[in-house]
């Protein structure tokens, strides 16, 4: 839909009222097909894909507080796919693959802006893990190269390359293919195009409980009232073992808080993004100038969207170490995360011993990158009844057969 500055006057003048609405709130209906709990990016999106791809009519996702208002429009918008295992390698490519053509696909602009990213190392054994994880990255075919640290000051001149600091940076490696994306437009986006699809995007709707009959799902219990249906995708991210423990399925999850803050906005200084494992902090300048900071999770179990004054503290230091320009910059606001981690810091994506319940979480630290890709393989799980072949190695057997897939050298945030 197109508006001229004189139309969007008009309309501003008229308080919005003849603007049409995004998505609809329906009326919760007594049965569904599928039921999406979650409405963050990763359930939206399952939702959308469902609809779209695999033609279920049926659908509803619901959402206990606001689409997004979870991890989704809380997280630091990188994007990338440089991780060393084949199989998560090939699960965020078919991510990133599917951000190239999102704005198009969805009809609505997510901001997806491939701007680059470091992975700055500052030891020799960070380099080798470096080298090899580019090294597995070309030969699954993603982008990334070795930088040195005289070319990452050419090309990021606000950055620190002394040797007189206490983790010189030795190099990165560098993904020209991964940036950001606008998180709250991923979720409006998605929501807009599934509710347009017919999907039912119920808000202010917590489920409570789970009907479970003879191992089978049959009923959801939520704040506004009984649902039927026999097909339920968990993709609530921090409160993933609550729904877990509904149905007495067991899942290897901790949730932590993850924080994150932004300065004042200034003039563009810094046009990629820069993450560090060593000093521990990573940051990025957002299309409205704010610097996007964060770092580490807060080491406590928690349910808090807040986190702790010393880790915010921390990051502080780590960011001035890799750019000592930002001491004068005002920090503006900070908020927290409930992130859900794995051991292995993988996804969880797969059916469970209750026929008809699946769940997609343990993205942790992650999982913004990952929303459409998700998205599109749990959809096809779900309308499948049957793993979609990125999802395989994801299944929560995993975790009693042994085969984990270590990623805590790929995770951009250590936890
Ligand atoms: P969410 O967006 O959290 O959605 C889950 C939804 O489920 C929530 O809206 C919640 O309200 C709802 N819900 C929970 N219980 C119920 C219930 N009983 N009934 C109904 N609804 C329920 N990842 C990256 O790739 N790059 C980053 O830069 C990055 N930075 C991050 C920075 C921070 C500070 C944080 C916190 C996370 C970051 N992440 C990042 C991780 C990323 O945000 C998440 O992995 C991802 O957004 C998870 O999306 P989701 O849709 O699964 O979860
Ligand atoms: O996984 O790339 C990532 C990330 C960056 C910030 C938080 N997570």
């Amino acid at each position: 839909m197109k508006y001229s500055i004189f139309s969007l006057l008009k309309q501003g003048l008229k308080d919005n009222k003849e603007w049409p609405e995004a998505w609809s709130s329906p009326i919760i209906k007594s049965r569904y097909d599928v039921v999406i709990i979650g409405g963050g990016g990763h359930g939206l999106a399952t939702a959308y894909y469902l609809a779209k791809e695999h033609g279920v009519k049926n659908i509803a996702v619901l959402e206990k507080g606001y689409i997004g208002g979870g991890n989704t429009a809380r997280n630091t918008t990188i994007v990338r796919s440089n991780y060393l295992w084949d199989e998560s390698a090939m699960l965020y490519q078919h991510s990133l693959d599917l951000w190239n053509g999102l704005s198009q696909d969805l009809n609505y602009n997510v901001m997806f802006s491939a701007r680059g990213v470091y992975n700055l190392g500052h030891t020799l054994q960070e380099m080798r893990d470096i080298e090899r994880r580019v090294n597995a990255n070309v030969i699954n075919g993603i982008t990334a190269e070795v930088v040195l640290a005289d070319e990452i000051k050419k090309r990021i001149p606000l950055i620190n390359i002394s040797k007189n600091v206490r983790y010189p940076i030795m190099g990165a490696s560098y993904q020209s293919t991964g940036g950001v994306a606008r998180h709250d437009a991923v979720a409006w986006g998605f929501a807009r195009a599934a509710a347009a699809l017919g999907v039912d995007i119920v808000e202010q709707c917590e489920v409570t409980a789970m009907d479970i009959d003879n191992s089978k799902i049959v009923g959801l219990n939520t704040t506004k009232g009984y649902v039927a249906t026999n097909q339920v995708g968990c993709v609530a991210a921090g409160h993933s073992s609550v729904l877990a423990e509904m149905a007495n399925v067991r899942l290897p999850i901790e949730s932590h808080p993850l924080q994150a803050f932004v300065s004042e906005p200034m003039k563009a200084v810094l046009d990629t993004v820069v993450m560090s494992n060593a000093v521990h902090g990573y940051i990025s300048q957002s299309d409205k100038g704010d610097l996007v900071i964060g770092a580490g999770i807060d080491s406590y179990n928690s349910y808090s969207q807040r986190g702790s004054p010393h880790v915010i503290e921390h990051t502080a230091a780590a960011i001035l170490e890799l750019f000592p320009a930002f001491s004068r910059a005002r920090m503006n606001r900070q908020w927290g995360g409930i992130v859900d981690t794995t051991p292995d810091a993988c996804p969880i994506i797969s059916k469970t011993n209750v026929e008809g319940l699946y769940f997609n979480c343990g993205w942790g630290t992650g999982g913004f990158k990952a929303t459409p890709g998700s998205g599109h393989v749990f959809a096809s799980t779900l309308a499948n009844d049957s793993p979609h072949p990125l999802a395989v190695p994801f299944a929560i057997e995993r975790f009693y057969n042994g085969h984990l897939i270590d990623e805590h050298g790929a995770a951009g945030v250590a936890h």
